[in-house]
């Protein structure tokens, strides 16, 4: 099975070296692309000498996620995304792809409140708005969701059926529920998670970020939730 890796991220220069060589570690990745969201130090250098592919995106998370699918190679098979700040751990890839290569999965996400969280990882807002989201999926959809992790693999073809719009913090939650509704198979497997590496938090450590955060994704589960299915 060849595994693509996509890393979104935006000013991520301390952490990224060592998220990517984390991944490379676990022998699963066949190439890792960093997603360079423009930054303006030196994320993207970090990211190569470490081992990755970097190639650019315009500003927003799903933009950056979006732009790393379609950079994948030609023999990709399995696509995992993780966030480029430390906070994910490489270490739970191998679990993560297992089902898809054994086949009896289409779709494995991680879930933080399942795992063990290092202290202050994950704050009350984002366990929370994770678990209200889980329940409204599980009433829409009848599929049982316990966070929005954005550590993830599904097969790249499943992915692409389903139609991905979002462009920032939508992109997520879009995959989940389209996921959902497209009837894939999917499993949510515990993933632990901690504090980020280095750098700075841009979305739940302000305020300005969790609410442009969390607007979206509200946005995006009445958005997607009222369209008929394409
Ligand atoms: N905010 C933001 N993050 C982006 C963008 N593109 C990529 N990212 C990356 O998305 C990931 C998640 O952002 P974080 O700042 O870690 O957000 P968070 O996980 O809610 O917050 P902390 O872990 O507390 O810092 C990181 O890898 C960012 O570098 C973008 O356009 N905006
Ligand atoms: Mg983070």
């Amino acid at each position: 099975m060849f595994v693509s890796v996509i890393i979104p991220a935006l000013n991520e220069e301390e952490p990224i070296a060592g998220v990517v060589r984390e991944c490379l570690a676990t022998g699963v990745p066949s190439e890792v692309i960093v997603v360079d969201n423009v930054s303006t130090d030196r994320t993207a250098e970090r990211a190569r000498e470490a081992g990755a592919r970097v190639v650019t995106a315009p500003r927003g998370y799903g933009r950056a996620c979006a732009t790393g699918t379609r950079a994948v190679s030609a023999e990709c098979d399995i696509v995992v995304f993780l966030d480029g700040d430390g906070s994910d751990i490489p270490a739970f890839m191998p679990q993560l792809v297992e089902p898809i290569a054994r086949k009896t999965h289409d779709f494995v996400i991680g879930s933080r409140t399942r795992g063990q969280r290092e202290p202050g990882s994950m704050n009350f807002q984002q366990i929370l708005s994770g678990r209200i989201a889980g329940w409204i999926m599980r009433g829409l959809y009848g599929v049982c969701y316990t966070d929005m992790c954005p550590f993830r693999a599904i097969r790249l073809d499943a992915l692409a059926k389903l139609d991905m719009r979002e462009e920032t913090y939508g992109w997520n939650l879009e995959m989940q529920m389209k996921a959902a509704r497209a009837g894939l198979r999917i499993v949510e497997i515990p993933v632990n998670h901690r504090n980020r590496t280095g750098g700075e938090s841009k979305v739940s450590g302000t305020l300005r970020g969790t609410f442009v955060a969390g607007s979206r994704i509200i946005a995006t589960l009445f958005r997607v939730a009222a369209t008929p299915k394409e």
